[in-house]
């Protein structure tokens, strides 16, 4: 039974959260917590490597020590240090972590004081009024935890996946199904398809000349842990990490009018609904319906075309204008993969990342791309070792060095500058000046009230420099809302000032929301993609980035990663 990437980076990352809760040295919780980000980011399966014999301490973050731990947990799926340390202290640190005003020391005070292990525990004791009286809680804190477990409680994060674990986890399972033989087609619809955030479950659908074999071999695939129904025409799983996925074999005939319904979202569905029978048609799972008379079903386009609708990308499927959109032929082309030319955040070793300017650039140039900004962090950031102003001009002196021998490529000179609280920026006009574009972001005092977290910003944009907003809201998906922000009034301010927003493509942060980048584009604000890469894996989320734009309705024009440089140039502002 292979263990994937995922499974051996929660190991992980459980094993590091475990020792610092446990007073291991920083050194040996840090060993633990990058490793384990790095293998999460991984595009290869570890699995594979080690099977192949390769070298895993090639690896960033990965020690010999490391690659030793890993290679046996591989192959025997323990990993021993684990077992350990759970038995010594038997906390569910991934249910506690969830909470935002939880931490190791947070945890370690529970447990030792009122001996908390999750969170079904926590919130009787805070219910109780027994966290309060702990060192370092407090009244206040104890009811902002509850709060937040109730919101988890209700299902708002818990159980769904970001959309890129959900893809590590879904394609290798369609391509298994792909292989067996008789299937004529596999395809992913639900939320999955729309590119949503976050997916709550799989909804397959497979076209096959053997649907019983099919059903077989879906319900013995080796990730599945338990078979929640196994039928000729639908069967549904649960698979190890906890994703439930559906399968229906679909008629070829049908497939475009199943396509349609199982892609959703129900409100889309909705909607078309009452337009096919506002002309008298019937629509469902099957195809389009005349009175008896089936009428088409085999593609989605001509589903749509009978009905008076052009096609409607997925993306698109949240009723939300889209309908009305294809009734008047004024849908978006929506901006793809292929229009980008550049990506507008990342970090090397000066800061928080993994990799040299120089190996950053190379990677950037294998993506094909036409500029990239290299944005290490400034100093405020001091967790992350941010330049200050000598730094910058030496970065600056080596970006224009490396231009000079580079090929294909512009390396822009830039820097993730932080908002400091009372919104100024963190490195001084005369340094800014020497920098092709300049991001801008905030990474402390992330709890200041509505008004005053709106207005540090609006105070910021007043400066020349700043250029492009990072991960303007700051939220963390699944584990820590944003900042409190009027967004609206930011925009308006950005529209004025002709200032861009980052689309933060990490898929844990997807930094506009569909929604705001969407409120962006009709506030006549133009968005920057980003993966904001710490290492050479992380320059492939540019995709999930694009996902979130063309969920937002955005069109190359929106997108200022499809200009040329020379086209970009004139339009930042400042
Ligand atoms: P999820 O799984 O929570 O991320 O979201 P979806 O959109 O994948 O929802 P899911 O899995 O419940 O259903 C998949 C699609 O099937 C959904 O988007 C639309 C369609 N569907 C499911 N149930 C209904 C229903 O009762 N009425 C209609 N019109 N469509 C439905
Ligand atoms: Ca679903
Ligand atoms: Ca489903
Ligand atoms: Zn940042």
């Amino acid at each position: 039974m292979a263990v994937h990437n995922h499974e051996i980076a929660k190991a992980l990352k459980k094993l590091s959260d475990l020792l610092e809760i446990d007073g291991a040295s920083s050194f040996r919780v840090r060993a633990y917590r990058n490793a384990a980000q790095t293998i999460n980011e991984m595009s290869q399966e570890l699995a594979d490597l080690a099977e192949d014999g390769q070298d895993l301490s090639k690896l960033p973050d990965i020690g010999k020590n490391m690659a030793d731990k890993i290679k046996n947990f591989v192959q025997t799926g323990k990993l021993p240090q684990l077992e350990e340390m759970q038995q010594k202290i038997p906390v569910d640190t991934e249910e506690l972590l969830q909470i935002s005003q939880l931490g190791a020391k947070g945890i370690k005070a529970l447990y030792e004081n009122l001996g908390i292990t999750n969170m079904d525990q926590l919130k009787k004791a805070a219910e109780a009024g027994k966290v309060e009286a702990l060192k370092g809680f407090g009244k206040k804190t104890q009811q902002k935890m509850l709060d937040e477990i109730n919101k988890i409680s209700r299902g708002e994060t818990k159980g769904r996946f970001k959309w890129a674990i959900a893809e590590q986890i879904i394609e290798p399972y369609i391509s298994y199904l792909k292989n067996i033989e008789g299937v004529v087609s596999v395809d992913a619809a639900g939320s999955y398809r729309r590119k949503k955030e976050t997916v709550g479950d799989m909804d397959l659908l497979v076209v096959a000349d053997n649907p019983t074999e099919v059903m077989n071999r879906f319900v013995s695939y080796e990730d599945v842990e338990e078979v929640i129904a196994h039928g000729e025409t639908k069967s549904s799983v649960n698979l190890r990490l906890g994703l439930q996925v559906d399968l229906r074999v679909i008629p070829q005939t049908s497939f475009g009018a199943a396509m349609l319904y199982f892609t959703g979202s129900k409100a889309h569905n909705v909607a078309i609904r009452r337009i096919a029978q506002d002309q008298e048609y019937k629509i469902n799972e099957y195809g389009i319906y005349h009175g008896e008379s089936w009428k088409a079903g085999k593609t989605e386009e001509e589903m749509y075309n009978q009905i008076g609708l052009s096609y409607i990308e997925p993306e698109l499927r949240e009723n939300r204008g889209e309908v009305e959109a294809a009734q008047n032929n004024t849908l978006p082309a929506l901006v793809t993969i292929q229009d980008i030319k550049g990506d507008f955040q990342s970090h090397t070793k000066e800061s928080d990342g993994k990799f040299t300017l120089e190996e950053m650039a190379e990677g950037a140039r294998k993506m094909g791309y036409q500029y990239f900004s290299i944005t290490d962090h400034s100093k405020r950031v001091t967790m992350a070792n941010g330049l200050d102003e000598k730094r910058l001009a030496r970065h600056i002196e080596a970006v224009d060095r490396l231009n000079e021998s580079l090929q294909n490529i512009k390396i822009l000179k830039s820097v993730e500058v932080d908002i400091l609280e009372d919104g100024r920026l963190d490195l001084s006009d005369d340094i800014l000046k020497e920098l092709d574009i300049v991001v801008v972001a905030i990474h402390y005092n992330m709890n200041l009230s509505r008004e005053k977290q709106t207005n540090r910003v609006l105070k910021a944009m007043e400066s020349p420099y700043f250029h492009i907003m990072a991960h303007p809201t700051g939220r963390m998906i699944g584990k820590r809302e944003g900042y409190e922000l009027d967004m609206e009034k930011i925009l308006d301010a950005a529209s004025e000032k002709g200032c861009f927003m980052e689309i933060n493509a990490a898929p844990d942060r997807l930094d506009l929301s569909d929604i705001y980048a969407r409120m962006a584009k009709d506030k006549g604000v133009k968005m920057a993609l980003s993966t904001d890469a710490h290492n050479l894996d992380n320059l492939g989320y540019m995709r999930f980035g694009i996902n979130q734009a063309r969920r937002a309705w955005l069109e190359p024009k929106d997108v200022i990663n499809t200009y040329s440089w020379e086209e970009l140039k004139q339009m930042i502002p400042g």
